[in-house]
């Protein structure tokens, strides 16, 4: 039989000292503003990315200038919840290193982009002296674990959020190399995992993860129905929290999800995670041990467009897939446990949490945070944060939550944020911008064929014309965007999906569920921005004149026959 070949990044991996590498070298060489070409891969798992400025590139390259380098890093914050301290301190690195805002992302992690080489290890001590890590940010292995962010709405939550911390914990990298290369001299708190194996410098041992990693990046989310506002079939493991008189027993457990797509390859395509079934909580960290080692073993680590555990579990077949993992775990599945999920968007606006205190929730467009002559969102969000008694819940949906606020505390906020127009920018939208999402895209991704962030809001803007026009501002319909097929909008699960394919010009997808259950599938290609307007316009009036009551604008499109239902991700490209 012949050996299958490794990809370069398993080859990496396996040869860098539990992701040591040359990084502490390529830090440290002054000459070029990039990493070594192995470190740019073994960075990621320490939560940066090598990127440049792509608005530059080609006018730099004209004067034969190297790009423009600089790092993105990803903080990781568990269920999206930070303190006000954490919050003034990702304020401050984003202005003192990096390009002076802050992106919310679409797993609930904060991210800097711009960061110069040098000024890497100061920023990440920055974190660290606010117990925040970016370790696993990136890279092959768990990433943030996500969960709705709302843990003081009911026990229930709360006890959610915990499991959530308790799975970051357990699968965060147990590797010294971060410490050493990035916090040398700073105290780490004992709760980090890694603060444990400190003494044990040149010894590590990664006990679930192994030498070289997991074949591909792995992502888990929980959710409380019925809000399904992380996601959770878009993950590799989904836990849909199941209660009892109130309080949390366990979780049904979905596996195998995950969007990246490749163009002109159909053997790629997005996926939603199955239905294994339901577990008590007390298993489900052993369960989710036993999935993620049954990729470890059985993922493709020859080509990493196949890698992801969605492929795996293709290839083995569900039915093998799970036994394998309750034969590692021990632990039998259960038939699933009856759940509906309404919605994958953000309650936006006042609620009253379960303890009578109070959060609001904010709409962030496109997760980015920054100052605008007429819309200082990070000043008065800085302001807030100086004399907030609660927290700030970055939500999977790119927005943010003020937190946890007394009553007493409640008019001040408010007040602050009327002061800056914040409140009213939240209320003046349209139900569907509130309820969009756009990626990252240009200028900083490497990956990005068009615009998103930058470009949606105003085409939102010319969407909004028809939606108003039709009477649909209060009709909460998913619209998400990407600049390639990577996803991580989220697109495929969009009522309406943009997934960018060239400059200026992006496939669009139509009848995603609005509660996340549902992929969407390929409407028309190559659209611009007067091609994707017309070809709305008389959906969105048709929709308006002849959807039945409560009926979801994905749902109609499917009914009215524009698209087929996506019925699993092996017939999306149908
Ligand atoms: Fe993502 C790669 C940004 C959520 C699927 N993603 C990237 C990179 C690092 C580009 C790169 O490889 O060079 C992007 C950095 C852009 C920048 O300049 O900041 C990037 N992904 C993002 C974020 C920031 C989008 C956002 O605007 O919020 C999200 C950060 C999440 C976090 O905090 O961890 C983000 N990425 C996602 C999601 C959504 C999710 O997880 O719910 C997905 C789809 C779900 C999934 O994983 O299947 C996603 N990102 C990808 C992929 C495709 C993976 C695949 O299986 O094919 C890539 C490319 C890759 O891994 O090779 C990618
Ligand atoms: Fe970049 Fe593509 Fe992800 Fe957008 S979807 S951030 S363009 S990798």
């Amino acid at each position: 039989m012949s050996e299958k070949k490794l990809s370069e990044v398993e080859i990496i991996k396996e040869k860098s000292n539990y992701l040591r590498g040359t990084l502490v070298q390529s830090l440290d060489n002054r000459i070029t503003g990039a990493l070594y070409p192995d470190d740019t891969n073994l960075i990621k798992f320490h939560g940066a990315y090598q990127q440049t400025d792509r608005d530059l590139d080609s006018e730099r390259k004209a004067q034969k200038l190297e790009p423009l380098y600089s790092l993105m890093i990803r903080v990781r914050v568990p269920g999206g919840v930070a303190t006000p301290a954490q919050w003034l301190r990702m304020d401050e690195l984003a202005d003192k290193y990096g390009n002076g805002t802050l992106k919310l992302t679409t797993r609930q992690a904060f991210q800097l982009h711009g960061i110069k080489k040098r000024q890497l290890k100061a920023t990440i001590q920055g974190f660290n002296e606010v117990l925040l890590d970016s370790i696993a940010g990136c890279g092959d292995v768990n990433r943030n674990v996500m969960c709705s962010p709302n843990p003081d709405e009911s026990r229930v939550h709360a006890a959610v959020y915990q499991v959530a911390k308790e799975l970051s914990a357990a699968f965060t990298p147990r590797t010294t190399a971060y410490y050493e290369v990035f916090l040398d001299g700073q105290p780490v708190d004992e709760s980090q995992p890694f603060a444990s194996a400190k003494n044990t410098a040149g010894q590590d041992e990664e006990p679930i993860y192994g030498k070289t990693y997991l074949p591909r990046k792995f992502k888990i989310a929980l959710a409380v129905p019925p809000q399904n506002d992380t996601d959770i079939f878009a993950n590799d493991i989904g836990l849909i929290a199941i209660e009892k008189d109130g309080e949390l027993v366990g979780f049904n457990l979905a596996a195998g999800g995950g969007l990246g797509m490749t163009f002109g390859m159909p053997e790629t395509f997005p996926r939603l995670a199955d239905m294994l079934g339901y577990i008590d909580k007390q298993d489900i960290v052993k369960v989710c041990e036993a999935i993620i080692t049954t990729q470890r073993d059985n993922g493709n680590r020859e080509n990493r467009k196949l890698s992801r555990l969605k492929y795996t579990v293709e290839r083995m077949g569900l039915e093998v897939f799970k036994s394998e993992v309750e034969r590692r775990s021990g632990v039998i599945f259960q038939e699933p446990q009856p759940y509906k999920f309404a919605h994958s968007g953000d309650p936006l606006g006042w609620t009253k949490t379960h303890d009578g205190r109070f959060n609001l929730g904010l709409f962030i467009e496109g997760g980015r945070v920054a100052d605008t002559p007429d819309f200082p969102l990070k000043t008065t969000l800085k302001m807030l944060a100086l004399v907030h008694d609660g927290d700030f819940r970055l939500t999977g949906n790119q927005n943010l939550v003020i937190g946890n606020i007394s009553p007493q505390m409640r008019p001040i906020v408010e007040a602050i944020l009327e002061k800056h127009g914040i409140l009213a920018a939240t209320h003046r939208q349209t139900a569907l911008r509130q309820n969009s999402i756009a990626c990252v895209a240009l200028n900083t991704c490497s990956q990005a064929f068009a615009e998103a962030e930058r470009y949606l809001p105003s085409l939102i803007d010319k969407i909004d014309l028809m939606i108003r026009a039709q009477g649909l501002e209060s009709e909460a319909i998913n619209i998400r965007m990407t600049g390639c097929p990577n996803g991580c909008g989220r697109p495929y699960l969009a009522e309406i999906g943009f997934v960018g394919k060239s400059p200026g010009y992006y496939n669009l997808y139509l009848g995603g569920a609005h509660n996340g259950e549902r992929l969407n599938k390929l409407y028309k290609e190559m659209l611009n921005e007067m091609a994707i307007l017309s070809e709305l316009e008389p959906i969105l009036a048709h929709y308006a004149r002849e959807r039945q009551r409560n009926e979801r604008f994905g749902d109609f499109v499917i009914r009215k026959e524009y698209v087929k239902a996506t019925t699993q991700g092996t017939n999306f490209h149908d």
